[in-house]
């Protein structure tokens, strides 16, 4: 292999539901499902690799999913347990290079050039990696190895699960020529439509289409996308050690959402994991921010910065949805391919109390607060939430009790240019 293939990308496989596989044992092999809520109006964070075979996805409904995958079981999501987890997992990945680019809680980028001489090859230390994450915390990585974070990317999703990929230097163009256009990052399903009715249907037919053809149809996208069809993408790996300067959440849709409801309700589940990771490294955030994109890739930003600085759920959810209210509203109420929410200007939590606000309302949500990283995200919850989270499995299901020690926080979470999950670079 080249020496220039450094570049490692890394990422949990079905990381919430392998989570819960170790504490559930008895639901290997069967239709997972874990969400941020089970009602209605939950969200769904993520799903086995049986229950994916039903069509159910991230952020999809949970009404959605108990629709397409009846027989799954359904879990609560449980923030703190898997923030334990990340922690761990990024403290792992340092362990190899300095040079580690957090892209969200389960996934990084990392540059091992120049540590050959302490842990050999690129390939060698993704293999020790993966040993050690299965070792030390009990589940499966897959990971992408290339001369650039785009191909390593595309090169873990392509070994999932529990995969390692090596694209050698030379090799990225062959390495995509094959495989479908849905697997470069930069194309959603509209897109992919778009190309498909041009006769475009693997990465190697973008490669061969004349830029000027992609430019008409994509604008200054269109050259981008010709571009990566070559695995060519020159934004370095960036150590982003340190406080982060922002804290996102957004999710690119399989089909473009039309649903108010729907989307608020992400919102929410965002808004809730954001201030999660604000808690717990006592932190608050000045500005909230919001982000939509419109098929194929109309992206707006729209930000509030409030007279306070907040890291309530409640609070950054209200500011979020207003933006998107009116954002949304001035674009026809069309249909979304990808929302999120977004805090910046992160200082050290010191809330002043506010007009009207008590100490015991303050002292309140830091009782919920330590009670839910002691005893899981249940145990406190609004009244016109409370349902049982286990109801769907019937009478006789009695859920194995655990109580996870919580002393962890999610890293800074920074930026990732590419990859549709959590924690894309937003600025
Ligand atoms: P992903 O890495 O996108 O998904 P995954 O780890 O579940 O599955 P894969 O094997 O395909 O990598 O996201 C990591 C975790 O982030 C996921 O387990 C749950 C959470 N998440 C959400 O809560 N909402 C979302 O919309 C997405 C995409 C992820
Ligand atoms: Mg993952």
């Amino acid at each position: 292999m080249s020496d220039r293939a450094t570049v490692l990308h890394v990422d949990l496989d079905a990381f919430y539901v392998s989570m819960e596989l170790l504490r559930h044992p008895e639901l290997r092999g069967a239709p997972v499902v874990v969400a941020g809520g089970l009602g209605n109006r939950g969200v769904v964070n993520t799903a086995s690799y049986e229950a994916r075979k039903f069509g159910v996805r991230s952020a999809m409904a949970v009404s959605q999913a108990r629709r397409l995958c009846p027989q799954a079981v359904f879990l609560a999501s449980d923030y703190a347990y898997y923030s334990k987890a990340s922690k761990q997992f990024h403290a792992i990945l340092r362990d190899f290079t300095p040079l580690v680019e957090p892209a969200g809680s389960d996934e990084a980028y990392l540059d091992v050039r120049g540590t050959e001489h302490l842990f050999g090859a690129p390939e060698a230390v993704a293999a020790t990696i993966k040993q050690r994450v299965r070792e030390e915390i009990g589940i499966s990585a897959s990971i992408g190895v290339s001369v650039n974070k785009l191909v390593s990317k595309v090169a873990s999703d392509a070994g999932k699960p529990d995969g390692l990929v090596v694209v050698a230097e030379g090799t990225e163009a062959a390495f995509f020529a094959p495989r479908p256009i849905r697997e470069l990052p930069m194309v959603g399903r509209k897109t992919a439509e778009i190309l498909g009715g041009l006769g475009i249907h693997t990465i190697g037919d973008i490669a061969r289409t004349p830029e000027s053809a992609l430019v008409a149809k994509f604008g200054r996208h269109g050259a981008d996308l010709r571009t990566r069809a070559f695995g060519i993408y020159d934004a370095p790996v960036v150590s982003s050690r340190g406080d982060a300067k922002s804290i996102s959440r957004d999710i690119t849709f399989d089909e473009d959402e039309p649903d108010g409801d729907r989307l608020r309700a992400v919102l929410r589940s965002q808004a809730e994991r954001i201030s999660h990771e604000l808690v717990k490294s006592g932190k608050a955030a000045r500005t909230v921010s919001l982000r939509l994109r419109f098929p194929p890739f109309e992206t707006l930003s729209r930000s509030v910065t409030p007279q306070v600085t907040t890291d309530l759920a409640d609070e950054i959810y209200s500011h979020g949805c207003a933006l998107f209210e009116k954002a949304w509203d001035e674009n026809e109420r069309r249909p979304v391919r990808l929302i999120g929410i977004g805090v910046h200007n992160i200082v050290e939590r010191a809330r002043q109390l506010r007009l009207g606000e008590t100490l015991e309302a303050d002292r309140l949500q830091d009782t919920v607060e330590s009670l839910r990283d002691r005893f899981g995200d249940l145990t406190v919850r609004r009244a016109n939430e409370l349902r049982s989270p286990y109801r769907h499995h019937g009478p006789d299901y009695i859920p194995p009790f655990t109580a996870p020690k919580f002393d962890a926080e999610l890293p800074g979470s920074a930026a990732a240019e590419i990859g549709h999950g959590d924690g894309e670079d937003w600025e």
